[in-house]
């Protein structure tokens, strides 16, 4: 059997290697994805963010634990940018992942971002793509911080959790640039800690606020705001169900074939822009890259210039 029906079969191995070709962006992993594309659609693929040290692995553990406890299968995507040349997991992940590491039906992979533009949205969506058809219902993908690429990855995601906690300053004005507007479901955790009322509190307005310049949202969703203590379970069941009652909101409304249709064409767009970009910087004479970059020649001309080398090429 070839590694696209292994996977399909759930077969743990198969499904790694695919994720490493696709990662390494080996031509195999474009095959088994052109094998498995027609099985995905399904799984309920969940974004948790959040500062660095919020808890996000804690709590997605726990969730894991959770949705393990209501009777599903389990994929998670744990992304380290602090490691570009391992791609591995972090130790510290690893040990919090570990009571699940004897669950056939977890299935934890660590994907590296290689420092490539929109490198880490990619292997993510492809990663989930690996997971969905494995056969996972709800795979988690935990990314680190609070930046651009975290509002990428909320775009792959059906439902976005984003995890506050107590004393939180800055990162919270920071926050308020684009992350807050693709939350789903608000959690602050370490609410054992002093300093969650004040941290409450000021989600709170802020989700006011949200609402106050997003008042028709499609679907109607008014995203929680929640309490947990992620190390203890705490407020864990409660998160669960605020999910769980996203994904049937999406799914009643249609909403969840529609943003999984969305992915696929902005996936193909991207991959389109990738594609020709290469093939034309391949083929066409790039010395007049060179004179954009004496200023001899102007960017608008130059991108049209190698355009149509690429006409050229395939015309008979
Ligand atoms: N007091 C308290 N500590 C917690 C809670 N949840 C997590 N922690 C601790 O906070 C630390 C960071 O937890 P992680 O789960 O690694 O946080 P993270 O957001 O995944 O961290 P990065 O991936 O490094 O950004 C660990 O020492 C946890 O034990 C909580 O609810 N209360
Ligand atoms: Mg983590």
């Amino acid at each position: 059997m070839n590694v696209a029906d292994e996977l399909l079969t759930g077969n743990v191995l198969a499904g790694g290697r695919a994720i490493r070709w696709l990662d390494d962006g080996d031509p195999r992993g474009a095959q088994v994805v052109s094998a498995i594309f027609a099985r995905t659609g399904r799984a309920h693929i969940i974004g948790v963010t959040g500062p660095p040290g919020a808890g996000k692995s804690t709590l997605t553990s726990a969730l894991v634990t959770e949705q393990r406890r209501r009777g599903r299968r389990v994929g998670v995507v744990a992304i380290d940018p602090s490691s570009p040349f391992t791609g591995g997991a972090i130790l510290g992940d690893r040990v919090r992942m570990a009571r699940h590491s004897t669950d056939p039906d977890v299935f934890i992979r660590s994907i590296g971002t290689r420092g490539q533009a929109g490198g880490l949205s990619r292997s993510t969506h492809d990663a989930c793509l690996v997971l969905d058809a494995m056969g996972y219902d709800v795979i988690f993908v935990e990314t680190v911080g609070v930046g651009q690429d975290e509002i990428d990855v909320a775009a792959l995601a059906h439902t976005t959790i984003i995890i506050g906690v107590p004393g939180l300053g800055d990162e919270i004005q920071a926050m308020k640039a684009g992350l807050l507007e693709v939350g789903d479901v608000f959690v602050i955790n370490k609410a054992d800690r002093e300093g969650f009322d004040a941290a409450y509190r000021q989600f709170e307005l802020m989700l006011h606020l949200r609402a106050d310049a997003a008042a028709a949202t499609d679907p109607p969703w008014s995203p929680p705001l929640l309490r947990a203590v992620a190390v203890t379970g705490e407020g864990i069941p409660g998160v669960a169900d605020a999910t769980d009652g996203h994904a049937h909101v999406l799914r009643d409304t249609g909403e969840f074939v529609r943003r999984s249709a969305k992915r696929a064409v902005d996936q193909t767009l991207k991959l389109l822009q990738a594609g020709l970009t290469e093939r034309v910087i391949d083929r066409a004479d790039t010395s007049i890259l060179a004179a954009v970059e004496a200023r001899s020649i102007d960017p608008y001309t130059a991108a049209e210039h190698l355009l149509r080398t690429l006409q050229g090429q395939q015309a008979p």
